[in-house]
């Protein structure tokens, strides 16, 4: 398992540190392959070497994009010193190469250093990586130096031992090989992927959290995760497992008016019971407590403007678990602070994982994040009325109230305004009639008020106790066999109908 350096291949980027290595090599009588600029600089070192384009036949082309990518280097590095490989080397005139050192274009420099993307692409190695890949792959017979870091380590092999190394010490190289070539496409992909819109859940970036305990104190639970990303915690208490499971429904929901007026959403169990969009934060957040005072008591608050005194006064009166915003005005943030125990977080985006993950029998079910909205022009109005621009606004608003909301939900909006909800029930009918009660229980005049259903309407039961609550107009996924029935019923007490072609379950 011991091998003897008989030939090399270097191809490094920044020089420094080489001539030892140079030197080395030549007095264990090593054969050189080398690169462009490094060739040069082993022979200014009065050191004899082989050009790599003398080995391949071919020049280096493209402006050196490719200079390396060769069978007859890949080939001297990947083959098993074994009958058939050594064989097939021997016929093709392909020579061994023992001896992989690399020092990879500067990606991450490039990238500190520069913002025109001419310059940091053109600072992709493509050959750097696979000559590492390859000699890695191959460390049972060929060693891998994929640093200038881990010159030392060659150094002692070459010095100490006339360079012979063991198995072990070119197994630890390759993993050194693979942690460098790993970081360095995560580099790539990190730019690349600036604006966050991919995933990136590495294992190693997924910190473990153990949590104080689970949804209930005797279940153990820990977040594996990257909230430091998304949040800096200004305030208050560890963060509990409910607190992170409804943290996520709020920036769920929050996502959907981010872009909007001055928002305000309340969440109880990860169900919004107050939502409001207004001029004015104060007003937002007077009409999202309107919605349901009751429930607000120990809620997640998120809202989609840095958060003013005037409105940090009036949430100082409320018991609130968690206060979400994207930043504090300075006064705001030392009357909150007040209170040691609330939680009082700053976000720095709202951006979902593409894909969710649930835990069911005894396995894991990934599907993609429900990150569909509808707006008004994907709005089918299936009725002989359509509905006022006014109505048309709220529908929209409900609407992305319900995708939000457990199923089976309705959602009725009045003026950007969720003035009252159902949601958790085991039919439609029960979700509206909670949704009408609660509405008249807060003092709210449905007269006028629209309804979003998360799904379709299975009977016309729905629309005709809406209407006689004083809803005008409806907005639902459409789909059932007796989609007829229900627009019938609108129809008859004038109400305006629209269908997205979109269901919104949540479970
Ligand atoms: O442009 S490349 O991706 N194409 C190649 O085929 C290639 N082979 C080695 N870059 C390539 N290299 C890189 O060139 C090495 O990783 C090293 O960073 C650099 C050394 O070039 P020179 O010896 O000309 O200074």
């Amino acid at each position: 398992t011991e091998r003897k350096i008989k030939s090399a291949l270097i191809s490094v980027y920044h020089k420094e540190g080489l001539g030892p290595i140079i030197d080395g090599l030549a007095k264990i009588g090593a054969t050189i392959y080398s690169t462009g600029g490094t060739e040069t600089f082993i022979r200014d070192r009065g050191v004899e070497v082989t050009p790599v384009e003398e080995l391949t036949g071919y020049p280096s082309i493209l402006d050196g994009r490719v200079k390396t990518l060769h069978p007859k280097v890949h080939g001297g590095i990947l083959a098993r010193r074994e009958e058939d490989h050594l064989k097939q080397l021997a016929q093709l005139e392909i020579p061994e190469i023992d001896l992989v050192v690399v020092d990879l274009y500067p990606f991450e420099e490039t990238v500190a250093n520069t913002e025109d993307e001419d310059l940091i692409i053109e600072k992709i190695d493509i050959g750097g990586i696979a000559l590492i890949r390859a000699a890695a792959k191959n460390y049972r017979d060929v060693m891998i130096v994929p640093s200038r870091e881990d010159y030392g380590t060659l150094q002692d092999i070459l010095e100490g031992r006339a360079g012979v190394s063991t198995l072990e010490e070119r197994r630890k190289l390759a993993r050194r090989a693979f942690a460098v070539s790993s970081h360095y496409d995560t580099a790539i992909f990190s730019y690349f992927n600036a604006d966050g819109e991919l995933p990136a859940f590495k294992r190693s970036e997924m910190k473990a959290n153990p949590l104080r305990y689970g949804e209930n104190p005797h279940q153990e639970a820990t977040y594996f995760g990257r909230l430091k990303e998304m949040f800096t915690k200004l305030n208050g208490k560890e963060l509990s497992f409910n607190n992170l499971v409804d943290i996520d429904a709020a920036v769920a929901i929050m996502r959907e008016f981010e872009d909007a007026d001055p928002a305000f959403v309340i969440l109880k169990h990860t169900n919004a019971c107050g939502v409001a969009v207004r001029p004015t934060q104060l007003e937002a957040w007077k009409q999202a407590l309107a919605g349901d005072p009751v429930s607000a008591f120990g809620g997640i608050l998120i809202t989609n403007r840095p958060l003013e005194l005037s409105v940090a006064q009036e949430i100082d009166h409320l018991f609130y678990e968690v206060l979400i915003a994207p930043d504090f005005t300075d006064s705001a943030l030392e009357l909150l602070s007040k209170k040691k125990n609330r939680v009082l977080l700053q976000y720095h985006h709202l951006k979902q994982q593409p894909l969710s993950f649930k835990s069911l029998l005894n396995g894991v079910i990934v599907q993609d994040t429900d990150l569909q909205t509808e707006s008004a022009d994907q709005f089918t109005v299936v009725t002989e009325r359509q509905p006022t621009g006014r109505e048309t606004a709220d529908l929209v608003f409900a609407n992305k109230c319900a995708k939000h909301l457990k199923s089976n939900t309705i959602a009725l909006v009045r003026d950007n305004q969720l003035v009252g909800m159902g949601c958790g029930q085991t039919s439609r009918v029960d979700a509206l009639k909670q949704a009408i009660t609660k509405a008249k229980n807060f003092g709210f005049d449905l007269q006028g008020a629209v309804m979003a259903s998360d799904a379709f309407f299975p009977f016309s039961d729905c629309v005709e106790i809406a209407a006689a609550a004083g809803i005008t107009a409806v907005v639902q996924p459409g789909g059932s066999i007796r989609d007829k029935d229900s627009i019938a019923a609108a129809n008859t007490a004038d109400v305006a109908m629209v269908t997205t072609g979109v269901r919104h379950f949540r479970h």
